[in-house]
């Protein structure tokens, strides 16, 4: 294990700005079950499994459906997300974020990336980023969703470096509780009154850079 730091990204609302598309993805969904669904509970979603947002909105609206039901929602949500990301190019990465890898590499700073995203390898391809990481660990390698810290401890060890040694960039409170429950340090990205559990909180990517990272 080296000593110095290895950076794990988020993806969606980290590297690109995905996050409003699984927004209008889940109100659709939402309004065919007649559940209100607000830009405010979308937060709820954030890093949060495809299955456990479907879970979520039945809960908002004290829905039960079968299976078969669940299922076919899944299903159709992922294809209009996939729909609504499919013109998407390099112009979506988030602000900072290409500058930060490029001094990231130039400092030999590793980063992995961790993400509940089961589209991840899809979106880093479209975004030319995929050969970039050090190590991908998605929502197809993980049994456990954040706030579960599995995604990022599967991460550190392919950075071989220690959980303390690694610095992670969320935008979710579950992503924030996963990576504090192991003592990584949290940079939350978004509003501080719902990333308020983060180590440090930045309004957005723009302000994310290598000095930032230095300091921690
Ligand atoms: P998919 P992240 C998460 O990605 C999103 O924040 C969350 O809204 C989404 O439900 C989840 O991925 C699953 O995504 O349906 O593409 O498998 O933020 O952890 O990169
Ligand atoms: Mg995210």
């Amino acid at each position: 294990m080296k000593t110095n730091k290895a950076i794990i990204f988020d993806l969606d609302g980290v590297i690109v700005d995905t996050a409003k598309y699984h927004f209008i993805a889940w109100k659709k969904i939402a309004a065919d079950l007649g559940v209100k669904f607000t830009i405010e509970d979308n937060e709820q979603l954030k890093g949060v499994s495809r299955i456990q947002s479907l879970e979520k909105i039945l809960e908002m609206g004290s829905k039960k459906l079968s299976q078969e039901e669940k299922d076919q929602l899944l299903k159709a949500k992922n294809e209009h997300y996939l729909s609504l990301i499919s013109n998407m190019d390099e112009s979506e990465i988030l602000p900072g974020i290409s500058k930060l890898l490029d001094d990231l590499d130039a400092e030999k700073i590793p980063y992995a990336l961790g993400s509940a995203s089961k589209n991840a390898k899809r979106i880093l391809n479209t975004l030319g980023l995929i050969h970039r990481f050090k190590g991908i660990v998605d929502g197809t390698h993980v049994t456990k969703a954040k706030p579960d810290p599995e995604v990022f401890l599967i991460a550190s060890e392919m950075l071989q470096y220690h959980p303390l040694n690694c610095i992670v960039i969320e935008d979710s409170v579950a992503g924030i509780q996963a990576a504090n429950s192991v003592g990584m340090t949290s940079i939350g990205i978004g509003d501080k009154k719902v990333l308020f559990e983060a180590d440090f909180i930045l309004e957005n990517t723009s302000f994310l850079d290598l000095n930032f990272i230095k300091k921690i």
